[in-house]
């Protein structure tokens, strides 16, 4: 028997160093150790042993057995380590290419500009409201005071879909719905920017285009506190040393009415006009009929109101020529911002 273990020990070994994968040597492991393999049946013929004999053979089985799992074991352990190898020899990866680069998005200049007015707005405690850009006359035009027959409605400047149904030509209708959105007289301090439609297309209109409005009611409200916060509005804009003018104007909503030219320190001359100066943004009281018309008491509230082309201070302020650029998406231009 002793003959049979040793025997056993050496096949075993043999088997073990043949397998050439993790399935032989579990073959070879159930084969030599399993519950059906041969050193379970030299152990069983044991009982024919003299009881002298038996603990001599019990103890070089056992040793027998410690010493096949130990080869076993150490066979598993280099099969591993080859299996690993080869994969890594597999899955190499060429440390020297170059990275791939993440392409990186940018904001349109457009909306860049909106933020940093609706920035100064917010900090002076304006709201910012939004509309339809598909509008009913009614809200575009005649709570306005924009009557049927005014010539600011020219067909040839709106984009009708039905006669009471355009493509809102200014945000102001905006305005109209939040203060009937109120209680009537309570006080508004809102901004409402986005897009709006004008039948108009060469190297300097667009037919679709981005404005912002901007709108204030309350009690007392004055012309002075219209200059002192475009004032605050246009210095955050393009610097505290930007200077501001007042030119008498006309707006249907609102009376009197006034343009706004700034002027830089160091600018450079623009097309026409009067080189030192450049129209901002057009403003005013609000018509007492436009008070009326949406539900105000213009004996009780007074406001004021102003309106810009985010196009024009977007050009101003990054320094763009040519408003097509804004509307061709070419990512040369797009990814400077
Ligand atoms: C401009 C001038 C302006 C307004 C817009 C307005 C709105 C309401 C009442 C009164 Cl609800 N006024 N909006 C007022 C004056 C000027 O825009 O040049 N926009 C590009």
């Amino acid at each position: 028997m002793e003959k049979d273990l040793n025997e056993l020990k050496v096949q075993a070994e043999e088997k073990v160093h043949a397998a050439g994968d993790e399935k032989a040597l579990q073959d070879a492991k159930v084969f030599f150790l399993g519950k059906k393999g041969k050193l379970t049946a030299i152990l069983r013929s044991m009982k024919d042993l003299s009881a002298a004999e038996r603990p001599v053979i019990g103890a070089l089985a056992n040793t027998v057995r410690t010493d096949v799992e130990a080869v076993i074991a150490a066979k598993a352990a280099e099969l591993k380590a080859k299996r690993l190898e080869e994969r890594i020899q597999s899955e190499t990866v060429d440390i020297t290419l170059p990275a791939r680069h993440q392409k990186e998005g940018h904001i349109h200049p457009l909306d860049k500009a909106l933020r940093e007015i609706m920035k100064s707005f917010m900090r002076m405690g304006y709201s910012v409201e939004e509309g339809p850009e598909i509008e009913q006359d009614y809200y575009n035009f005649e709570c306005l005071n924009l009557p049927k027959d005014h010539p600011a409605r020219d067909m040839q400047d709106s984009f009708y879909i039905t006669p009471e149904i355009l493509l809102r030509t200014h945000t102001s209708p905006v305005q109209a719905r939040t203060l009937r959105k109120h209680e009537p007289n309570s006080p508004i301090r809102m901004i409402a920017p986005g897009k709006v439609f004008r039948w108009d297309n060469d190297a300097t209109h667009s037919p679709v285009f981005h404005q912002v409005e901007g709108l204030v009611v309350d009690k007392g409200i004055k012309f002075a506190d219209l200059k002192g916060t475009l004032e605050i509005f246009l210095k955050d804009l393009f610097g505290s040393d930007t200077k501001i003018r007042f030119r008498a104007s006309y707006f249907p909503f609102t009376e009197p009415s006034a343009e706004v030219d700034i002027s830089f320190a160091a600018r450079t001359h623009d097309e026409g006009g009067d080189p030192d100066w450049l129209e901002i943004l057009g403003c005013g009281m609000v018509h007492p009929m436009v008070l009326k018309l949406n539900g105000y008491d213009p004996e009780k509230v007074s406001g004021f109101a102003f309106g810009m082309g985010i196009e024009r201070i977007a050009m101003l302020l990054y320094g763009i020529d040519d408003l097509r650029n804004f509307y061709e998406n070419d990512v040369r231009f797009l990814k400077q911002f």
